[in-house]
């Protein structure tokens, strides 16, 4: 899947809303809206009204901090790269640390302006809540709506067990029970796929994303992670932004597997939601939800309002989330290449919608 489109769409169809066009200025006099389609190393692949498009990045501009799904102002030639806008969404991890590297508390950027992201797992042993939670996390830490896709239904003795499991994970978290071969997975998840919509797929090996990739795009990709390997360079990756015939548009993201959570507090927040609104009804404000006096997390635990082990799950996640934190340049506020520093909008976004929640 490395080929970009060669067909023309209007800004709408590419995506184009209002949060975009509201950032353009009379600074961008002449400059034109294009959506970034694939990465490489020295230029960006786009996509205009006027077809696809490869613009270089001036200096200053390193190719790293640019993620597919991106809108960019580009010149009127539509040669040059002019700034990037602010983003709706980033879906990014952590770089893992290494001895000695320096790329400690760097983000490889996974996709930006995705609007939701596909969480894929299956009705067998796959199925795993701590690791739904994690994706959720993710999910919500880069403020894209979470969907979960239970896959491989037709094999299941009990499949609607799994969508009960998986339905208490988030009140209005949208459940999708799926066999990914039948002629009708278009069609189901056609609502998130219109037109002008970003998604994209995440999941273990095996849990059917080339499967659900193949059914939105039409297409029959057999391959796994296909590689572009046409340039004989490591630094082009071959992920990209590929059209669906719903109007929609799918982000394919090899990157997202197995994940640890960095700098994640927001997302954690949101995951676990009924957690982090009680929370503040603990007596003390940096109550560990323990055994401390006046707990509303523990008396909640008690009444069985809250799944102890869903309490425990949220523990070691956080803990998680600290240590890594703690341990990223980030944090240490060295500010190694991409950090997460830049992305308060989304945060802001999810703080609200949490807030929102806790109205209800
Ligand atoms: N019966 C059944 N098989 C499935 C389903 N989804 C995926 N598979 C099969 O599971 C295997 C792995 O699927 P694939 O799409 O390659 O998974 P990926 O590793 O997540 O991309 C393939 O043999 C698929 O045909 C499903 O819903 N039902
Ligand atoms: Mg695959
Ligand atoms: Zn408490």
């Amino acid at each position: 899947m490395t080929a970009i489109s060669p067909d023309t769409y209007t800004l709408e169809a590419l995506g184009w809303a209002e949060d975009f066009a509201h950032q353009v200025t009379d600074e961008d006099e002449g400059d034109r809206p294009a959506r970034v389609a694939q990465v490489h190393r020295d230029r960006l692949a786009v996509l205009t009204p006027d077809g696809p498009r490869e613009v270089a990045l001036p200096n200053g501009h390193p190719s790293g901090s640019f993620a597919v799904g991106d809108w960019v102002m580009v010149s009127a030639s539509q040669s040059v790269m002019r700034r990037r806008l602010e983003r709706r969404s980033l879906l990014q991890r952590r770089v893992h640390s290494r001895a000695g590297s320096r790329n400690i508390g760097e983000y490889r950027l996974i996709g930006a302006n995705i609007d939701t992201l596909f969480i894929t797992t299956s009705c067998n042993a796959d199925f795993n809540v701590a690791r739904l939670e994690r994706y959720l996390t993710l999910a919500h830490d880069a403020g894209v709506e979470p969907v979960i896709l239970l896959t491989k239904a037709d094999m299941a003795e009990d499949p609607e067990s799994y969508a009960i499991e998986a339905q208490k994970l988030g009140r209005d978290l949208a459940v999708l029970v799926l066999d990914a071969h039948a002629p009708d997975v278009a069609e189901k998840l056609a609502q998130w796929c219109g037109a002008g919509k970003t998604v994209a797929l995440s999941g273990s090996s095996g849990v059917g994303k080339t499967t659900l990739t193949n059914a939105l795009t039409g297409k029959d990709e057999a391959t796994q992670g296909v590689r572009d390997d046409t340039r004989g360079r490591h630094t082009t990756t071959a992920r990209s932004l590929h059209p669906l015939p719903s109007g929609g548009w799918l982000i394919d993201t090899p990157g997202i597997r197995g994940l640890g959570v960095s700098d994640a507090a927001t997302g954690i927040d949101v995951t676990f939601a009924e957690i982090t609104e009680l929370a503040a009804q603990c007596k003390f404000r940096d109550c560990a939800h323990v055994a401390e006096p006046g707990c509303a997390v523990q008396a909640a635990v008690a009444s069985g309002e809250i799944d102890a082990d869903r309490l425990d799950r949220w523990r070691k996640l956080s803990a998680e989330d600290a240590v890594n934190t703690a341990s990223s340049g980030a944090a240490m506020g060295k500010g190694y290449g991409i950090t997460k520093r830049g992305k308060g909008k989304a945060v802001a976004k999810q703080i609200k919608a949490a807030q929102k929640h806790k109205k209800r």
